[in-house]
């Protein structure tokens, strides 16, 4: 059974690592965000790198209310179809099933065999006291106690993949719209970490814009006006080209990451 978790990360790098640990032995891979974290967690997502099948920065001025949508959106385009089962934990918790005597992946496997699409969880808060033993490598393990937080609702942590159905897209028409117009150069935007490169581009009317992506997700380079141009996916490692006749300037994004912006200028 393949199963994915998700960590969307903001300054809690003291218990990153525990988190990482925690679902690797659970048998999942890791997709982490961290969302303009100050303390020490770019050094622990860094030293856990090989841990993790995709690690991103995204920048703290991007709106906290868009960052699940964004990641859900990342989801269904890139990891749903691989996968038989999600694990969305907040990044301070350990998922864990009803007993501890079997692992979190064991009962997966059993709620996965079952007619449930998904799993809601108890909030427990838990602490560290001196009475842990620290000699124990497993953070669940190591500690032993817990106490049900009041007055609080289960929540939905972990789902069947196949429950996370892609959302009908807008097709694109084509993979570029031009007007007709002789190109008088050509010029490039890469994209890398998430990120257009060079932030604002600056062309002439009718020049030739290819779009190349480096990272190994799809991305799209999307006018904000919705009409003037729009890449399509670019799967990685490939280019697109982006015509545009009218003078203008025109400011894009990325539709799978709506957190990517970038502007062309056209004269
Ligand atoms: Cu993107």
């Amino acid at each position: 059974m393949k199963c994915l978790g998700v960590l969307l990360c903001y300054n809690d790098g003291d218990l990153l690592a525990d988190s990482i640990a925690y679902l690797r032995e659970q048998r999942h891979d890791i997709v982490l965000w961290d969302h303009g974290s100050t303390d020490n967690t770019a050094e622990v997502v860094a030293r856990m790198r090989g841990e993790l099948l995709e690690a991103s920065f995204i920048p703290g001025d991007f709106d906290f209310y868009e960052l699940y949508p964004a990641m859900s959106r990342h989801m269904i385009e890139n990891y749903v179809r691989q996968y038989d089962w999600i694990s969305w934990p907040d990044q301070d918790e350990f998922l864990e099933g009803p007993s501890r005597s079997r692992t979190y992946y064991d009962s997966l496997v059993e709620v996965s065999d079952s007619d449930c699409d998904w799993i809601e969880f108890n909030n427990v808060t838990y602490w560290f006291t001196v009475a842990d033993d620290p000699s124990v490598a497993s953070a669940p393990g190591r500690i032993r106690h817990y106490s049900l937080f009041p007055d609080c609702a289960p929540r939905i942590r972990s789902w069947r993949a196949s429950a996370t159905r892609p959302s009908p897209r807008t097709p694109s028409s084509t993979g570029s719209s031009s007007q007709p117009s002789a190109p008088s150069s050509s010029d490039a935007v890469t994209i890398s970490n998430f990120k257009f490169s060079p932030g604002t581009e600056t062309v002439k009317s009718g020049t030739k814009v290819t779009v190349t992506n480096n990272d190994s997700t799809a991305h799209t380079a999307t006018s904000n006006d919705g009409s003037s141009f729009d890449t399509g996916d670019i799967d990685p490692g490939s280019s697109k080209t982006i015509t545009v006749s009218k003078p203008g300037t025109y400011a894009y994004h990325c539709t799978i990451h709506s957190f990517m912006h970038g502007t062309l200028v056209v004269q």
